[in-house]
């Protein structure tokens, strides 16, 4: 049967040399020997494309029919795949962008067709046939289409092999019960050739069409086009660009690669999902999710129009209704996992870098930053602390103080928090290595398909790969950590490596020439092969091969250590992962990789976290000061104020880089920085209770301006400034030299946060003072913002009163709230051992929602009303008169610590 790697053709092109399928002929023979097979209407011919059928396909609407990278694509070439080829008139748009395809197409390109559908419980089913097979080897010619309708706001779309079961990503997504009785979209199914349109029934904005391009389903060649509603399309991480894609003849390819940020290039984490607007400005959202982990791409044109291109498992998508973009994150949060509530301290600021050298010298930063009395929560250590890069060790003599730096930490509220990487060394250094010979002897690793453990290169050296996608693997995880932990008693742990990183390709002996290694076509990856810097995809892994669990690496790895952590100290887990994919906020939060100490890295560092919010990992965050490279002072000191509001801040640095902590500088650098994280320890209540809403509700803590203001084109774009929950807005410095931020301001009345000041915005752009202590913060009208007293650790800090801050609207009234349990303890929600406390202001109340022993500890000392107009000539608390002050439109008033709650008793 016609195979691209089976039979090959050599054409000399001029002085080039290419290698490509011997196509059109065997197309022909197939066409000879085979007519009989063909059903369904046509000629039967497979004549070149009408050059007037070509013409017309608008630039915008040209779907490329040669994605194959590295080949200079000629008529010839283009023609043996029955395509249009047109030289587009333009050059691509910008250097690595594909622009325009030369060679696409054309309308009535051979594709499946619907014949038979039925209704199911859930909604219905088809079956999808072809006749004609494609240029990839292995086309599955008859398809079953599941129509799923699990909820009103929720489609699932599966397309499988009725013949064959096929790989399906392993986690677990709600299965329905009963088919949606108000659903709100509708399904046409276009049968010839198959398509399938979703449309919104509100206002039938087609949020979903298939039939603009040709469905491909080949063994390791799936390929699903369809119209975007809109230009505005976010999500689909992980990449480096701005928050708003841009949609210009765009690949994002997606396969899970350690390489520092870097546009245009797969990045450590992958994730098939995007939020879109509708089309026409009306402020509705949707969301598409492709639950698909082998590597892809994902083509955005400006048709506009996007391209899924995956080379393995099943096309199984949701379609999310929203209608704002707030719901549809949430709705795609009920599929793949609410994130998990972190622990206190996993909010406060956090300190890192390569290259202490030793555990005194670490111990000295720590000591250094109580000396200033700046905040610090956590310190961590980079892998330096190891004996020989080995994992479960640390270094005897340059860390021999490790266990007792760990215990001081603890006896000052601190906790710690170090690396692991996944390579476990397989050369047994003197006195044997435990966690090798114990993993070889349960048979952890993951293995050549010869069966033999597949070595790659990593920090110590030659090791050996875990493969956590079995539970086995996660017990000997355990065992290792529980080991460790009675040495060093670490809080929790940063998991790094985990695209699995390695400094081979493959493996120390390369890795066998077979369809998984070199499949028919390979996306748009870093270094153009699936096993640069990582495993052979061949390699063997207990649910499935590495070729589709690759991207689930780090997913895993962080699910066996979050259990282990939970199982071990019996708190929640605290682990920040560099590889993610769906699902991973369940378990994990994440940082922005390798960003090196530049302003551009600084303010792309926002487009990731509002992205990875959107993405049910809110627990995100840059290396603040940056990694790479020497920060400089300016830089470090904006970095710490926009970092004081990543909903995770860790400063982090790079071996060789000088230190960049805050008493590393001068005194007004480091006072500035100080200034702005006792600003995040004053916010830690709020910040909290956002994360409490994310993990109940799925919403995002750091938020882009468009979800709360959909309605506004003008928010669409905007990457530069944010919003913690739906009120504070942050509007950093992002740029050298200046004293003064331009920020956008939504319609509706904003306060300063620290004054109180008022601007009426109409929906305008404002030029903010910003000199180097100041990071701006405005409170939105409406918001009752608790706050408490800041500390040199959010462990004294979260005992403080509560000082709670009201912006009025216009009419006077304001609302807030506020989440409060022990701060550690696991599904403190879920066992009801937390309060829930509501704030209106109109006259002011506080009502305990959800009462508990933790609400009685909680007590309002001062709060502050922005907004008051007229100058009040009695405050009364609970029918008392208090004390209270008036300026400029703001009234401070003293609660003398008014219980929000009874002591409690039971
Ligand atoms: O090959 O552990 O992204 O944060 O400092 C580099 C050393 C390995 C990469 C991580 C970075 C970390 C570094 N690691």
């Amino acid at each position: 049967r016609p195979s691209c790697s089976a039979t090959t053709a050599l054409i000399s092109l001029g002085s080039l040399l290419l290698l490509v399928c011997g196509l059109w002929l065997l197309v022909t023979i197939f066409w000879l020997q085979a007519p009989s097979n063909r059903t369904g209407g046509g000629d039967g011919s497979r004549a070149l494309p009408e050059p007037q059928a070509c013409g017309v396909v608008p630039e915008a609407w040209r779907f490329d029919c040669y994605p194959e990278r590295g080949v200079v694509v000629t008529r010839e070439l283009c023609e043996a795949r029955n395509c249009c080829f047109i030289p587009a008139s333009s050059s691509p748009p910008a250097p690595g962008r594909n622009g325009v395809p030369w060679c696409f197409y054309p309308p009535g390109f051979p594709s499946y067709s619907l014949v038979s559908v039925n209704a199911t419980d859930l909604g219905q089913t088809g079956t999808l046939v072809k006749t004609v097979k494609t240029y990839y080897p292995k086309d599955i010619l008859t398809l079953q289409l599941e129509l799923l309708y699990e909820t009103d706001n929720r489609l699932r779309v599966r397309i499988t092999d009725p013949s064959e079961s096929r790989f399906e990503v392993p986690i677990a997504v709600p299965k329905a019960t009963e088919k949606a009785s108000s659903p709100a979209y509708s399904v046409e199914l276009s049968n010839e050739p198959f398509g399938i349109i979703v449309k919104r029934t509100s206002t039938g904005a087609v949020l979903l069409n298939t039939t603009v391009a040709p469905l491909f389903y080949c063994d390791q060649f799936l390929q699903l086009s369809s119209s975007l509603s809109s230009q505005y399309i976010y999500g689909l991480g992980e990449h480096r660009s701005s928050f708003l894609h841009d949609i210009h003849w765009n690949t994002l390819t997606m396969w899970a690669r350690d390489v520092a940020p870097t546009e245009l290039t797969n990045l450590y984490g992958v994730h098939p999902f995007y939020l879109a607007m509708d089309e026409g400005g009306t402020g509705t959202a949707h969301g598409f999710f492709l639950l698909n982990s082998n590597a892809m791409d994902v083509v955005l044109q400006p048709g506009p129009a996007i391209t899924w291109r995956t080379i393995g498992g099943i096309l199984d998508f949701y379609v999310f209704l929203g209608p704002d973009p707030a719901s549809v994150i949430g709705q795609y949060l009920e599929v793949v996992g609410y994130p998990a509530m972190p622990v206190y301290w996993a909010l406060g600021y956090h300190l890192c870098r390569w290259g202490y050298g030793s555990s005194n010298a670490t111990w000295d930063v720590v000591k250094n930053m109580r000396n200033y009395r700046i905040p610090q929560d956590v310190q961590w250590n980079d892998i330096d602390y190891m004996d020989r890069s080995l994992d479960f060790t640390f270094d005897p003599t340059a860390f021999s103080t490790l266990p007792d730096m760990v215990k001081d930490l603890h006896s000052h509220g601190q906790r710690y928090v170090m690396i692991l990487d996944p390579g476990i060394s397989s050369v047994q250094p003197e006195g044997g290595y435990w966690p090798y010979d114990e993993g070889l002897r349960r048979g952890v690793f993951i293995n050549h398909t010869d069966g033999s453990t597949l070595i790659g290169k990593v920090w110590p050296g030659l090791t050996s790969f875990p493969d956590f996608s079995d539970d086995v693997t996660h017990e000997w995880w355990y065992d290792n950590l529980k080991r460790f932990h009675d040495k060093v008693p670490f809080d929790g742990l940063w998991i790094d490596m985990n695209e699995p990183s390695s400094f081979v390709d493959g493996s120390t002996v390369g890795c066998p020439d077979t369809e998984l290694e070199n499949p028919p076509y390979t996306p748009g990856i870093l270094g153009g092969l699936l096993r640069a810097k990582t495993l052979c995809a061949s390699a063997v892994q207990k649910t499935s091969s590495h070729y589709n669990m690759h991207s689930l690496y780090g997913l895993l790895e962080a699910k066996a250590s979050a259990r282990a952590l939970k199982r071990m100290l019996g708190k929640r887990a605290f682990v920040i992962s560099r590889s993610t994919f769906p699902s991973q906020g369940q378990y994990s939060g994440h940082w922005l990789g390798d960003n090196r100490s530049h302003w551009k890295d600084m303010y792309t560092s926002i487009a990731g976290m509002l992205t990875f919010n959107l993405l049910g990992v809110p627990l995100v965050g840059a290396d603040v000061c940056g990694f790479s490279e020497q920060t400089e002072e300016e830089l470090c000191v904006r970095w710490t104020q926009l970092g004081a509001f990543y909903p995770f801040t860790r400063n982090h640095n790079s071996i060789d880089q000088k230190p960049q902590d805050p008493p590393a500088f001068s005194p007004a650098a480091c006072s500035a920085m100080k200034q702005s994280l006792l600003l995040r320890s004053s916010l830690f209540p709020l910040l909290y209770t956002l994360f409490h809403r994310a993990h109940t509700h799925g919403h995002t803590v750091a938020r882009p301006l468009l979800f709360e203001f959909p309605k506004d084109v003008r928010t669409y774009g905007i990457d530069r400034q944010f919003l913690w929950g739906k009120s504070l807005m942050v509007t950093p410095v992002l740029d050298p030299g200046v004293d003064y931020v331009v920020g956008y301001f939504p319609q509706g009345l904003w306060y300063d946060y620290y004054t109180g000041d008022s601007i009426r915005s109409k929906g305008e752009e404002l030029r903010l003072k910003a000199p180097l202590e100041h990071i701006n913060l405005h409170l939105r009208e409406g918001a009752v913002i608790p706050t408490q007293r800041p500390n040199t650790t959010l462990f004294v800090s979260s005992g403080q009163p509560l000082h709670l801050v009201s912006s009025l609207s216009e009419d006077g009234s304001a609302g807030g709230e506020l989440f409060w349990d022990d701060g550690e303890s696991i599904d403190t929600f879920e066992t009801d051992q937390y309060a829930h406390v509501v704030f209106t202001v109109n006259t002011m109340t506080s009502e305990v929602l959800h009462d508990h022993v933790e609400a009685s500890y909680i007590t309002v000392e001062t709060a502050s009303f922005y907004g008051v107009k007229v100058e009040p000539t009695r405050v009364m608390v609970n029918s008392h008169d208090a004390a209270f002050t008036y300026r400029a439109n703001q009234v401070r008033l003293g609660v003398r610590s008014q219980r929000l709650s009874q002591p409690y008793s039971q």
